[in-house]
């Protein structure tokens, strides 16, 4: 009985929601009145990978056949805390959020969880002491990608018989799990192997623009002869920073040692042409395992708590001819 107030409730605030919700970006997907309807709260459009990772989550709802109620946040923590808050009182079946930072979540959460809504955490990672606060998480393995680029460096510097090389990092969001675990897995991989000092980290923010800038204020300060290797957390900042260094004569790939991570199309072109050595691989297609779970969870199913995607990596020493396309 709850669950079909629950229902009709969140169906008519999916037909009114662009009426009732100031600013709520929320659409129909579905005109059916009893499915199941999904609150998603996006954390921005920052990358290519976050596009893909949107088109991946409407996606699947319509194949579902669920409905999907989505507010893109614009990079704002308030605004995602503000969607959620919505989502609760339109009393959504499941809330699916992907946390833009890991701290200051508990309070929202625990007003879902007071209104017996499941949240599932998808892509990032929150930081809480109080695990009942969210249903699963669904989401890479981001330390596990920090180890892979570390391991590739170490293979790289082997490769060139390298002596020492300076190693300047590209980092995304301050306090994300991915910058914070793919920093982390890097340094983890490179321990102890004194070919490898890293001279600077600064904070790119996973954009493009920012990549640029951070390239160019390290180009300045360095001069490309004083950097051997670039560590960049995302894709979009890589090719930012690729403008930039061809701009200035440099060669990367060749000069400079690329290292990227995410596998937009983009850069894997970039890699397949050389300008870039590797890319550790970080999927957005994380909608259907979203779905599947939304689903179990309204027939009462246990779901695993933690859900990590399996993922790869592409270098310049792979056959990538047989790569498919990466559909963002
Ligand atoms: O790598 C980056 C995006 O959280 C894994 O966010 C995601 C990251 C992704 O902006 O491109």
């Amino acid at each position: 009985m709850r669950h079909m107030t629950r229902r009709a409730l969140a169906a008519i605030a999916l037909a009114l929601c662009g009426a009732l919700l100031a600013g709520c970006a929320a659409k129909p997907v579905t005109a059916n009145p009893s499915a199941l309807v999904v609150g998603f709260s996006q954390l921005g459009a920052e990358s290519g990978w976050r596009i893909g990772n949107t088109a991946s989550m409407e996606q699947a709802a319509k194949r579902w056949g669920f409905g999907l109620m989505l507010d893109n946040a614009n990079q704002r923590q308030d605004k995602q805390i503000a969607a959620i808050r919505s989502f609760i009182s339109y009393q959504v079946d499941v809330i699916v959020f992907s946390p833009i930072v890991e701290t200051g979540w508990d309070n929202v959460l625990t007003e879902a969880r007071n209104a017996g809504i499941p949240v599932i955490i998808m892509d990032r990672m929150i930081e809480t002491d109080d695990d009942g606060l969210y249903t699963a998480y669904i989401g890479a393995d981001f330390l596990a990608e920090g180890r892979r680029a570390g391991e590739f460096l170490v293979r790289k510097a082997d490769a060139l018989g390298a002596e020492h090389l300076n190693v300047v990092e590209i980092t995304g969001t301050e306090e994300s799990t991915p910058m914070r675990e793919r920093q982390a897995g890097f340094m983890q991989a490179i321990d102890g192997d004194d070919r490898f000092t890293v001279i600077a980290s600064v904070s790119g923010d996973f954009l493009r623009s920012k990549g640029e800038e951070c390239m160019r204020s390290l180009l300045e300060t360095y001069g490309a002869e004083g950097i051997d290797v670039i560590y960049s957390h995302n894709d979009e900042m890589t090719l930012g920073a690729l403008d930039v260094l061809e701009a200035a004569g440099v060669k990367p790939g060749e000069d400079m040692v690329l290292i990227s991570v995410d596998g937009q199309q983009e850069a894997v072109d970039a890699l397949k042409a050389g300008r870039i050595n590797c890319i550790v691989e970080c999927t957005p297609d994380l909608g259907e395992r979203v779905m599947a779970m939304v689903d179990a969870l309204s027939k009462g199913e246990e779901v695993p708590k933690q859900n990590h995607p399996e993922e790869t990596c592409f270098t310049e020493f792979d056959d990538l001819s047989d790569l498919a396309p990466r559909g963002y």
